[in-house]
């Protein structure tokens, strides 16, 4: 437990009480007079993978008809690195049409989210995701969450060791309770708390979630800076040396709150890659006990690290390590977005990276995602691979089927990219309405109506080639990680968003607000100028978020620190 002053957060103790995380989940899901679940068992309930949620567009009718909130639970399956056989990938395709809303979400982690699935339901399709070997455990709460992994499409020798590294650390730091079992796939009941434990999270688990990305440069499509921890391969003539360590990394912060702020990660040094799986332990275990378990604002490593320096938490690593990590190795990223369209594999087989909006897996007038996505299933003999841009890639197809394959990108009309700008190749938002709870505007039913409003500037600009990251999140908790991107919009109330600019193109360099509070009807009004000026003046290969650094739109930040300060207006 922290030692710092103070009475531990009402979650702390629900995690004490709930005897490894079951409180009285198994009993509330008999309980049919209520969509709901009691709420200690909603917090229990995230470490199993699963939110409690209502249907936010129906919130004000039901009130008017005095009757319960729509509740419905959202499932976060579990991909480690992302890469799901075609097998599962079907299965996940059933269960969001039997018991889900008919979509399937690919989420900014490399996760399948399903969404909308009722109470008396949600067993059975937990049941389900397990019998296809895919998993919710440890999908949410205070625990490791689903380890990223580069989902590099030309590189699958290479892909291969990486991915091993991802899901090695994923295994070992799944929690081992019982209770996953026990309440879900009717596993053996475990007398009480002392027949068990949890040898690496012990009973009260983390102080916060916590989160871990590999990444194979020159390709930062993870994302590392936004992560709690995160390994960067550093590769020689001859393979994989080992991988460079960063920490600190983090999006999530409150409006109006200073004392919130996002942070990219810093890199504390070097390690083998036989020893990726220890470093990752030891690293969650010095925030283990020394994250704040007082305040849960204040509970993520990336406070931890600020509270006690990088030189200092980099030796408390060590002294559970009982050696150095080594000096870190030079390595360089290009790029946080995906490749789309056809690549080759050394071992000559072929990926093809499909652009997919908002990662939702659904058919619509323009374009049949759900049925295009299962019918490629049906003969795939590679795999696909989920990316950190809510995209998808269809990995390993072979010379024979590469044809086939095309025929059914073309049958239901996939290849969208080919008839998209470059800004909305690189656009990013989460779900927010109507699912989510926390949501104070829309973000993935929204951008892409803003970014066709830019788009009229950006081709007026002769801009269209050229990749811009624009993010958009429902609110600051920073979903798409939109802190780290060249523009973002992070709603504050309904039709309202604070702008900001100047985040590094591959992810490295936080943005600054630009302006507060401004309405989605004068998005395109606002950045116009900008983009003018950008089109104009910008120096050969600058990219936007330098550019409008250079000319004082807004200041650089090194860090989270100095997030909310000195926002400088241009004249
Ligand atoms: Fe997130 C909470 C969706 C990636 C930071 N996030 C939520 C919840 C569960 C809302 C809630 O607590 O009730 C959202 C559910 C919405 C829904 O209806 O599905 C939600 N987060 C998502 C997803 C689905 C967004 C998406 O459109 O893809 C992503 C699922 C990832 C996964 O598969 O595990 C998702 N969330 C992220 C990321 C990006 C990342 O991890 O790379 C971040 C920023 C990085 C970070 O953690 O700092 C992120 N989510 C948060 C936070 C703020 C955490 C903080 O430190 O303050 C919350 C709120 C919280 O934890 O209290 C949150
Ligand atoms: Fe919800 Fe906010 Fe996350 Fe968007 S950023 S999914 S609105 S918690």
């Amino acid at each position: 437990m922290s030692k710092k002053d103070g009475k531990p957060s009402p979650n702390e103790g629900i995690k004490e009480r709930s005897n490894y995380l079951r409180g009285t989940i198994a009993e509330g899901l008999q309980d049919l007079s209520t969509g709901g679940l009691s709420a200690d068992d909603q917090q229990l309930i995230k470490f199993h993978g699963s939110y409690q949620q209502d249907d936010r567009d129906l919130r004000s009718a039901r009130r008017k008809q005095k009757l319960e909130k729509a509740f419905s639970f959202m499932i976060r399956i579990r991909v480690p690195g992302g890469v799901s056989t075609p097998g599962q990938w079907m299965e996940v395709d059933r269960l969001a049409t039997e018991y889900g809303n008919d979509t399937i979400k690919l989420t900014t982690r490399q996760a399948f989210q399903l969404h909308g699935v009722i109470k008396s339901n949600l067993k059975r399709t937990i049941r389900e995701i397990n019998e296809t070997a895919l998993d919710t455990i440890a999908a949410c709460g205070d625990v490791n969450r689903n380890v990223m992994c580069n989902a590099n499409p030309d590189a699958s020798a290479l892909h291969a060791e990486v991915f091993e590294a991802a899901r090695a650390i994923s295994a070992h730091l799944t929690p081992s309770t019982g209770a996953y079992h026990e309440i879900w796939l009717d596993g053996e009941k475990v007398g009480s708390s002392k027949d068990e434990e949890e040898p690496i999270y012990g009973k009260h688990y983390l102080p916060r979630k916590f989160k871990i990305a590999v990444a194979l440069p020159p390709n930062n499509d993870v994302d590392i800076y936004a992560n709690d921890l995160s390994f960067i391969a550093i590769v020689n003539g001859t393979g994989l040396e080992g991988f460079n360590v960063a920490v600190g990394g983090g999006m999530g912060m409150t409006h109006g709150q200073e004392k919130t702020y996002p942070r990219v990660a810093d890199v504390i040094g070097f390690v083998p890659a036989d020893k990726v799986v220890e470093v990752a332990e030891k690293v969650m275990l010095v925030q283990r006990d020394h994250g704040d378990r007082i305040e849960r604002r204040h509970a993520r490593l990336k406070y931890t690290l600020d509270d006690h320096g990088v030189d200092a938490f980099r030796g408390l690593v060590e002294e559970r390590l009982g050696y150095e990590l080594e000096e870190e190795r030079p390595y360089e990223f290009t790029e946080n977005g995906d490749r789309y369209g056809w690549s080759e594999n050394q071992d000559g087989t072929f990926n093809y990276t499909f652009y997919v909006p908002g990662g939702r897996i659904c058919d619509n007038e323009d374009c049949r995602w759900r049925s295009g996505f299962l019918e490629i299933a049906k003969i795939l003999q590679g795999e696909f691979r989920l990316t950190g841009n809510q995209n998808l890639v269809v990995a390993r197809v072979s010379e024979e089927q590469r044809s086939e394959v095309e025929r059914l990108i073309a049958d239901y009309r996939l290849d969208v990219h080919e008839r998209h700008t470059a800004l909305r190749l690189h656009s990013l938002a989460c779900v927010a309405l109507p699912t989510c709870g926390l949501a104070l505007a829309e973000a993935e039913r929204h951008l892409p109506d803003v970014v066709t409003e830019l788009e009229e500037v950006i081709e007026e600009c002769g801009l269209r080639h050229d990749a811009i990251t624009i993010r958009m999140t429902g609110c600051p908790n920073g979903c798409a990680r939109p802190y780290i991107a060249e523009i973002a919009f992070v709603g504050r109330a309904p039709g309202k968003y604070n702008v900001y600019l100047g985040g590094g193109f591959f992810g490295q360099r936080l943005n600054k607000l630009y302006r507060a509070s401004v309405r989605s009807e004068e998005i395109r009004d606002l950045l116009k100028p900008v983009i003018e000026d950008y089109a104009r003046n910008r120096e050969e290969g600058e990219r936007f978020g330098d550019f409008v650094i250079r000319q004082r739109y807004v200041k650089s930040t090194s860090n989270g620190l100095d997030f909310h300060h000195d926002v400088v207006l241009p004249e």
